[in-house]
């Protein structure tokens, strides 16, 4: 179907993008100037965020882009399985732990577990979701200019040829980002009926869970689990390791990873670390998950199984013929401009691994197209904020106070609650987004710190679990990154629009004067 020129509203996206997933359009969708020839600076093997960012920039700058892409939409995964759909859960995961530990006071009611339902919330997001589809789509054409192919499976010829919708298209050069799906850990039983992964729980749910073990320690599962258990749903955690150590132990926070690891055990969240799940078992659905905990074998009763057990790479579609080099999980390696191993061809986004995070394959995509124009570009991705959700949004950017004791030795925090009270002695840190709770549930206000390095009094790490600060993390992870970094007599000298979310500058001021800065 070409839809070039055909101006297509956002009602004609939906219905096209909707009869597709349906398999009902089952034609590719081509939007390609054909009067321009079928050569191109660029081709993206993959429309989501990195090709169609990559695209748009490689565009502005005076370039030809093609995006080709197997779903009948652009953003990838985002929109569809994975970023998205986890915001609304997250979201009404918030609401409802609000809902549970207020019930029966002001205007909330008794908590009705039956009323809370996790198949009614996937049932919503299926039904909507052609919504953002249909923007990407939108804006992809009528705003950028991006020549794209959907609803058709692409495959690499060579460094400089792609074929798709029965045609092959050249190129200057070729940028791989064809993302990345949830790993199977080949536990036994994980094929069985009711064990689903963060796509197929979205795809295939049509039942309402009773009983949940999530498998994995990393965020997905805790993300998950914590959304679960809001609705009412008894829910298990099992890990390999501690909870919220991947990537090693130190990149989160200790006294935050405490807040929140404790902020689900209050809330009935069942975590069994230092486990190992053994087999799942059931006949015509998942009954149970078997697992080896430190103080023995533990039976755990389950109709749903959530697999949070990492990711692996899409690479069907070059692997056979484009030998870039990989790293030992298969993902792709390039160097700090995106380039593979292998002349001309390019790599951006989730194919690139951990971490899998919208700015990373935002910008992973627009530095390969910036390299290709000839603009010098690097990216490095190593020091990133950072961010969560159980019922809180938990936010992070920098070093955690134990890594900047390590790196600088002498360093200050700024910590609400102050290490000498705990949560429930004080309502603080109260603030936007957790009013209520400072007044009827002072424990649940939330947790920050701010870590200093003493010497320099530079700020060197910000942590945050609470609502809100998200945003605010975008901004000051940039100023601490800094080549100057930011100063606690600088931040204390920002103006703070009270009662932010955060109290970073506020109490930076309150410490700002001394000449010896002590922490608080
Ligand atoms: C966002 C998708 S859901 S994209 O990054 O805008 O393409």
């Amino acid at each position: 179907m070409d839809v070039h020129r055909a101006g297509l509203d956002m009602a004609q996206w939906r219905q096209l993008i909707d009869d597709s997933c349906r398999g009902e359009l089952t034609e590719p969708i081509v939007n390609v100037d054909r009067s321009l020839g079928s050569h191109f600076d660029a081709i993206f093997l993959g429309g989501g965020s990195a090709g169609r960012f990559g695209a748009a920039v490689l565009r502005s700058l005076g370039g030809r882009a093609l995006v080709l892409e197997r779903w009948p939409f652009l953003g990838g995964s985002c929109p569809h399985q994975a970023c998205v759909p986890h915001h609304l859960f997250s979201e009404a995961a918030r609401e409802l732990d609000q809902a549970q530990a207020l019930a029966g006071r002001l205007w909330y009611g008794k908590f009705d577990p039956q009323a809370a339902s996790v198949l009614e919330l996937v049932e919503l997001f299926r039904s909507q979701r052609t919504g953002p589809h249909a923007h990407m789509n939108w804006q992809s054409c009528e705003q950028l200019g991006i020549e794209f192919i959907v609803n058709a499976e692409a495959a690499a010829v060579d460094a400089h040829t792609v074929t798709a919708a029965g045609q092959a298209f050249t190129a200057r050069a070729l940028v791989l980002c064809t993302g990345s799906r949830a790993a199977r850990p080949g536990i036994a039983g994980e094929d069985l009926p009711g064990v689903f992964d963060y796509a197929s729980f979205i795809e295939d749910l049509d039942y309402e869970p009773a009983r949940i073990v999530v498998i994995g320690g990393s965020k997905v599962a805790v993300e998950y689990a914590s959304f679960y258990r809001a609705t009412g749903t008894p829910t298990a955690v099992v890990s390999r390791g501690e909870l919220l150590t991947t990537g090693g132990p130190g990149r989160m926070d200790d006294d935050l990873r405490r807040f929140i690891i404790g902020g689900m055990r209050d809330r009935d969240v069942e975590l069994l670390e230092h486990s190992t799940v053994t087999r799942i078992t059931g006949r015509d659905r998942v009954e149970a998950v078997e697992v080896l905990t430190p103080g023995g074998p533990r039976r755990l009763e389950a109709d749903f199984v959530l697999l949070a057990t990492g990711e692996q790479p899409n690479v069907e579609s070059f692997a056979g013929s484009l030998p870039v080099h990989r790293d030992a999980d298969g993902f792709v390696t390039v160097d700090s401009r995106m380039r593979t191993s292998v002349p001309d061809v390019y790599a951006a986004g989730d194919l690139l691994g951990p971490p899998l995070e919208m700015f990373k394959s935002r910008r992973s995509g627009t530095t390969a197209a910036r390299n290709i124009m000839g603009v010098d570009a690097e990216f490095a991705y190593a020091d990133i904020p950072d961010f969560l959700h159980t019922t809180y949004e938990v936010t992070w950017a920098g070093l955690s106070e134990s890594e900047a004791r390590r790196r600088f030795g002498q360093v200050v925090t700024i910590q609400v609650p102050p290490p000498d009270l705990a949560p429930g002695q004080t309502p603080l840190p109260m603030a936007e987004g957790s009013m209520l709770y400072g007044f009827t549930r002072p424990e649940r206000t939330g947790f920050q710190k701010c870590v200093i390095d003493a010497r320099t009094r530079r700020v060197v790490g910000i942590h945050h679990a609470g609502y809100g600060a998200k945003d605010a993390f975008q901004y000051l992870h940039y100023l601490i990154s800094r080549p100057a970094g930011l100063t606690i007599d600088e931040l204390g000298d920002m103006n703070e629009l009270y009662i932010s979310a955060d109290y970073f500058i506020g109490y930076a001021r309150l410490r700002s004067g001394q000449a010896e800065l002590t922490g608080m």
